[in-house]
């Protein structure tokens, strides 16, 4: 796959920079109307996004990032979306229910993340925030360990060195920096540099590119090649903050002004998030990285279930995306050619139904944690302070056991 040039260079039509090493960009500043416009343009994602599969089903071509898909590989993605759909549509109303506190939605994002996350090798590292239940499941994480995070019973069952894939992240941002330091420690011990090298990729929505935490790991990562795919989802809105408030440009863009990479994508079209982002990953691998993806997509739910969306977006924005479901126009695509039939759609639908019984039972049978279960694991080896804690805890525990009628806990 070629390297396309126009990210880092003034475009053909964009006026010459007045002064050397001014971008062209800043020469002509768009007016407000144009921002707005440019970021919000819900109908394509501007001129420069990249799609090989239109919302009507369509398969198009495009010069640098087109991909050979085979009919298995395509009902393969099809299914990872149904089912984290289905997981996901579970576990809002397990939350509606009361067995969950909070859940964080991610309909409407599943190709974004199920492109990204079946692009990687096994060996490249993942920093998620909290919305990345399709990466997740990727890396080969039962979603009923995520739901274990949202019933507060585990701040996260798995071991993220072997499943290559970081705890959540609630603080926005903070993730970048970690990923900034792993992607350097890859390169440290020379598993970068060669198409087998290793990669790491995070996770962060178009809100967290206001984060100081988001520009330091581009600043670092640009300065020192730290082989990093930053993918941002662009979903719109950051809680109630529109796109367009936080930034004047497209974000893609920004990659202009760090120095490296940088690429929109359209993040409702799985096999463009599965080749741009394969492509990114392997221009890390080789040492040329790091690269910025912004997957323009849209949060189809609220930002969590304690978030009620109707008190500042309208209803006709949302049903203008539902017309670019991420599944749909795959389905179209897989029957048009030919390459399943209703008894492989109701085969997935009927895994789907499983997969949320299953989900719904393992998440109200979850034990409840032993109390001294969070001084675990809080580092990797355990500090006097915390075993202190830990301690002090347990023994205000106690005064519970003995004065308590009965004294049983
Ligand atoms: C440092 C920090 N500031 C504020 C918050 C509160 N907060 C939680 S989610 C959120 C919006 C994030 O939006 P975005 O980055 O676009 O990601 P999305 O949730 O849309 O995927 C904010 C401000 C936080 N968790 N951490």
């Amino acid at each position: 796959m070629s390297s396309p040039e126009y990210w880092t260079q003034p475009r053909a039509g964009e006026p010459d920079a007045p002064h050397p090493g001014v971008p062209a960009a800043t020469a002509a500043r768009p007016t407000a109307e144009q921002v707005i416009a440019g970021l919000r343009e819900t109908d394509a994602g501007g001129a420069d996004l990249v799609q090989l599969l239109t919302p009507e089903g369509e398969r198009v071509h495009h010069p640098d990032f087109d991909i050979d898909i085979t009919a298995e590989e395509l009902r393969g993605l099809y299914r990872d979306m149904v089912l984290v759909r289905r997981a996901d549509r579970e576990a809002n109303a397990l939350q509606r229910q009361g067995q969950l506190g909070i859940w964080v939605p991610l309909l409407g994002q599943e190709a974004a993340q199920i492109g990204a996350g079946r692009a990687l090798n096994p060996a490249d590292m993942v920093f998620p925030s909290y919305r990345e239940h399709g990466v997740a499941w990727c890396r080969g994480i039962d979603p009923a360990q995520i739901l274990s995070i949202f019933r507060g019973t585990d701040h996260g069952s798995w071991n993220p060195l072997e499943k290559r894939f970081h705890l959540y992240t609630i603080v926005i941002g903070n993730q970048c920096l970690n990923a900034t330091g792993y992607a350097m420690g890859q390169k440290f011990d020379g598993v970068v540099g060669d198409p087998d090298g290793e990669a790491t990729i995070v996770f962060f929505g178009d809100g967290a590119t206001s984060q100081g935490d988001v520009h330091e790991g581009m600043v670092w990562s640009a300065a020192y090649d730290a082989p990093v795919v930053f993918f941002c989802q662009n979903n719109q809105w950051a809680i109630s903050e529109p796109v367009e408030r936080q930034t004047r440009v497209p974000l893609y863009q920004r990659a202009r002004g760090y120095g490296f990479k940088g690429i929109r994508v359209d993040g409702n079209d799985v096999l463009a998030s599965l080749a741009v982002t394969r492509w990114a990953l392997s221009e890390c691998r080789n040492g040329n990285g790091p690269v910025l993806i912004e997957a323009f997509t849209y949060r189809m739910d609220a930002h969590t279930t304690s978030d009620d969306p109707t008190r500042y977006r309208l209803a006709d924005e949302l049903e203008m995306w539902k017309l670019k479901d991420p599944i749909e126009r795959v389905k179209v695509y897989l029957v048009h050619q030919q390459w399943a039939d209703s008894e492989f759609f109701a085969s997935v639908q009927a895994e789907a139904d499983e997969l949320a019984a299953q989900l719904r039972d393992k998440c109200v049978h979850m034990p409840d944690p032993a109390p001294a279960q969070m001084f675990e694991h809080v580092y990797s080896e355990q500090t006097a302070q915390l075993d202190k804690q830990r301690a002090d805890y347990l023994s205000y525990l106690d005064g519970f056991a003995t004065s308590a009628p009965g004294g049983e806990h």
